[in-house]
């Protein structure tokens, strides 16, 4: 089946609403992803769906709320919990971001089955120990099986990294047994680094309040959320790890996102993604229309309201390329959501 978000949200609406056509033995599993911002929750996420429902950005918080997806195959549910990401009060500070992202994270997670923690090993800082925020919501739900994947193996060359990685962030445990790696023999020209044989593994109680990888995770992923094939093995994982139980949503439904909230997203995204610094968060959004054009497509029309002069000439461009250029990509991305064609205008104001 080809799901895809409805056009309207009446009808969005009333999909969410509508109750769900399980099949006998039904089965269910749901998944919060929890990590960083910028770890890729919402590249997997839309990886895992097929489709991409959930905007995506190199630039911290595209994700506003939390919002889920959900994939049904056969007799089998998945719900994908994308946490609003997990971030540091001097961070929504800086950034300026509305008080909704301190709404506590944990109410996704507390109903989860499984939490999967994603890790950037590309990021050389982010990827030797778990995020505080990340290490605080595992010891705040024990009870949850947690596994770790780390993602964006494409951006580390040396692979062998991935293995001290993991070592790091599991404190060398990983599903109750101690991890077992044979040092890799370096040629003695390679980088010289630090000792790092495992050796015998430390002592139990060698834990110190030093470390922050966790010792309690199932299993480990290495993977590309941008690679389909590397996301199908951990489909295919939640898929085996679901058990007996009612769905949630009627099995045509791929997010609990509205319509709009989907184009607000997508634009965001844009905007993030070609404008410098602080601008694209100074930009706030209004729809003018949203209507059915005469050929079938859909008609959209949406305001930019900028604060500043300068602001405004950025979004505008040169010859008015950029807002034509953020018009024409997201019109694209959201034909795509919709499985429609959709004609995406964009105006922008001064809105001091
Ligand atoms: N190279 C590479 N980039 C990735 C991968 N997964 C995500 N990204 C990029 O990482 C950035 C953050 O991704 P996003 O899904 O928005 O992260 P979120 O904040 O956790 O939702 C985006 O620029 C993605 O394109 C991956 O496997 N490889
Ligand atoms: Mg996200």
């Amino acid at each position: 089946m080809i799901n895809f978000v409805c056009v309207f949200s009446g009808e969005q609406l009333s999909l969410l609403l509508r109750h769900p056509d399980q099949p006998e033995n039904s089965k269910v599993l749901k998944v919060a992803l929890i990590g960083a911002p910028n770890a890729g929750k919402s590249t997997l996420t839309n990886q895992l769906l097929g489709r991409k429902v959930f905007a995506v950005s190199k630039k911290v918080h595209t994700t506003r709320s939390r919002a889920l997806g959900v994939l049904t195959e056969e007799d089998t549910q998945i719900i994908l919990l994308d946490t609003p990401g997990l971030t540091t009060v001097s961070k929504v500070k800086r950034h300026q971001l509305e008080k909704t992202l301190l709404v506590d994270p944990w109410n996704t997670v507390k109903e989860a089955d499984l939490m999967v923690v994603l890790v950037d090993v590309g990021d050389r800082w982010m990827c030797s120990r778990l995020d505080f925020e990340v290490l605080k919501c595992l010891a705040l739900h024990p009870h949850i099986p947690a596994i770790l994947v780390l993602n964006k193996v494409d951006q580390v060359k040396a692979k062998d990294r991935l293995l001290d990685i993991t070592a790091e962030l599991t404190c060398g445990m990983v599903n109750g047994q101690r991890m077992r790696i044979k040092p890799v023999i370096k040629p003695p020209w390679a980088e010289k680094r630090p000792d790092r044989d495992p050796g015998p593994p430390p002592a139990e109680d060698s834990e110190g309040p030093e470390d922050s990888g966790w010792p309690h995770f199932k299993d480990i992923f290495m993977l590309s959320a941008v690679d389909s094939e590397d996301v199908e093995t951990l489909k295919t994982y939640f898929m085996a790890g679901a058990k007996p139980g009612p769905w949630r949503y009627h099995s045509e439904v791929l997010t609990d996102q509205g319509p709009e909230e989907v184009c607000t997203n997508i634009i965001r995204e844009k905007l993030l993604e070609y404008l410098p610094q602080e601008v694209p968060y100074s930009i706030t959004q209004s729809i003018e229309l949203w209507q059915d054009g005469e050929d079938g497509e859909l008609v959209i029309s949406v305001k930019l309201n900028a604060k500043k002069d300068t602001h405004m000439g950025m979004v505008i461009g040169p010859a008015g390329q950029m807002v034509a250029r953020i018009a024409r990509e997201a019109g694209d991305d959201l034909s795509r959501v919709f499985l429609r064609e959709v004609k995406l205008k964009l105006s922008v104001k001064l809105r001091k």
